[in-house]
């Protein structure tokens, strides 16, 4: 088995966007490959990174998001991977690699893409359009990218990967196909499939230098002691298995999918952080004990910032979940948690923390797995108090207000599991390591 090298994973513990994109960046700069394992461009990473302008000792700081590609690839010596499990748009695919080099990123000689990976197109996000208006009151709030539809069709068989670019002919009756059974599903909708036929050809040619056998690459990596860095796409509770089904993503987005979604072995994983945002907040439709609807949830979301970096949309906001998190810790097994945004808790007086979900006044021995029993529950907080500082500045645990130090210990004996960085703030600078 090839496991000279080592494999770090960075996996979201929560309904993502806890700041997986930051952390990642971090750990980039001692990481040979950053490869991505599940997801599509649903995903948005954030990064903050200062940059010298040549002007002296000036340095400016440049926001990066990523969707598609790995967000390690800032690192300039590092490698970015694209793995089977993940689902690319192609045309998102270059506007994204286009978008980085504008920005004065280079990445498109040191970035590979699974020749097993899925394709979105056009036509999927259509349709994903489609069934979120058929479900009315009850849709998912997708990010419209195509994602769903994209990951059933690879399930049912009838999808079409990268390497099937490189037949035109075969691949452009199977993409007839493929349309006509979506216009039997949905009915006649707007598409030019013959159009979109020749722009895959151009496309397919602009991938080849792109495209390897992605379980020998990883494999040779490792053989050859190479430093790999998995990053995470969504996070737990959008799992398609374990998050709160149906509003979920539709993807492995738990330890399993890193497996099956770069084809290593779980014996060549090393290491596990979780990354958890000291509140809790979730983007769409669905289930979310902890929410508040009230100011605290509207002072989270403004000084979070908490917007969709994909879709632009308006997150919403609440408490941590412990409960989550014990789920969340269980099935992902984290060695570490790196918690972020505890800036963002600065002003406040004080701080609840759900730890128990009751029924009927009997706790409940995990998250259930029926929407309709957790609509019951009733969720008994701890309150902790706020520490009411500014911590953004912050470089070292102990720098940290007392009751700031105390809500992370609070955390981590609850879980069991140790916090080995904190995030104070958006950039690369603001991360406190314990
Ligand atoms: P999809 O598009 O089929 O994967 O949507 C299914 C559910 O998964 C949620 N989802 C996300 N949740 C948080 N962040 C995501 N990425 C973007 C970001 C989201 C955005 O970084 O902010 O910009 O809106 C993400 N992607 C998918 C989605 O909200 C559905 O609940
Ligand atoms: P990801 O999907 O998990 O990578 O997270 P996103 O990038 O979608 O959202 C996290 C947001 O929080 C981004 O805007 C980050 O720049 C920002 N962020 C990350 N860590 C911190 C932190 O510790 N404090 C603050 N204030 N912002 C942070
Ligand atoms: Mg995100």
């Amino acid at each position: 088995m090839s496991t000279g090298g080592t494999v770090t994973v960075v996996l979201g513990t929560q309904w993502g966007d806890e700041g997986k994109g930051k952390l990642v960046d971090i750990l980039a700069a001692d990481a040979d490959v950053c490869a991505r394992c599940a997801g599509g461009n649903n995903a948005g990473h954030t990064i903050v990174v200062p940059v010298e302008t040549g002007n002296g000792d000036e340095v400016v700081k440049k926001t990066f998001a990523f969707h598609l590609l790995p967000s390690g690839l800032v690192n300039p010596n590092c490698v970015g991977l694209i793995g089977n499990g993940v689902v690319v748009h192609l045309p998102s695919f270059f506007a994204e690699l286009d978008a980085l080099q504008t920005q004065g990123l280079d990445c498109s000689d040191r970035l590979f893409i699974s020749d097993r990976a899925q394709l979105v197109f056009d036509f999927h996000q259509i349709v994903d359009g489609l069934k979120e208006v058929e479900l009315g009151g009850l849709s998912i709030g997708t990010t419209k990218k195509g994602i769903g539809p994209a990951y059933s069709g690879k399930a049912s068989r009838s999808g079409l990967r990268v390497h099937h670019l490189f037949d035109h002919g075969s691949f452009a009756t199977k993409f007839r196909k493929l349309v006509e059974g979506r216009y039997k599903r949905y009915g006649q909708f707007d598409y030019d499939t013959e159009g979109e036929i020749l722009r895959y050809q151009e496309l397919a040619a602009r991938l080849k230098p792109f495209v390897v056998d992605s379980v020998t690459y990883i494999h040779s990596a490792l053989k050859d002691g190479k430093r790999v860095l998995i990053e995470g796409a969504n996070a737990l509770m959008l799992d398609l298995d374990f998050g709160t089904y149906p509003y979920v993503t539709s993807s492995s987005t738990s330890i399993g999918g890193v497996c099956t979604g770069l084809g290593i072995p779980p014996k060549s994983i090393g290491t596990v952080i979780g990354v958890t945002k000291a509140y809790t907040t979730r983007v769409g439709g669905g289930p979310f004990p902890t929410e508040q609807l009230n100011e605290i949830g509207e002072h989270l979301q403004e000084v979070g910032r908490e917007y969709g970096t994909t879709t632009g949309r308006r997150r919403r906001c609440g408490w941590l979940d412990l409960v989550v998190m014990k789920h969340s810790c269980l099935i992902n097994g984290y060695d570490s948690l790196n918690l972020t945004k505890l800036d963002v808790l600065d002003d406040l007086e004080e701080i609840k923390v759900g730890v128990k979900y009751l029924v009927n006044e009997e706790e409940l021995p995990g998250f259930p797995a029926d929407l309709d029993v957790l609509a019951q529950v009733e969720v008994v907080y701890v309150v902790l108090p706020g520490w009411k500082t500014s911590i953004s500045s912050v470089k070292s645990f102990e720098e940290l207000p007392e009751n700031c130090q105390k809500y992370v210990g609070f955390i981590e004996i609850f879980l069991g599991v140790s916090v080995g960085w904190i995030g104070v703030g958006p950039g690369r600078e603001s991360m406190v390591k314990k």
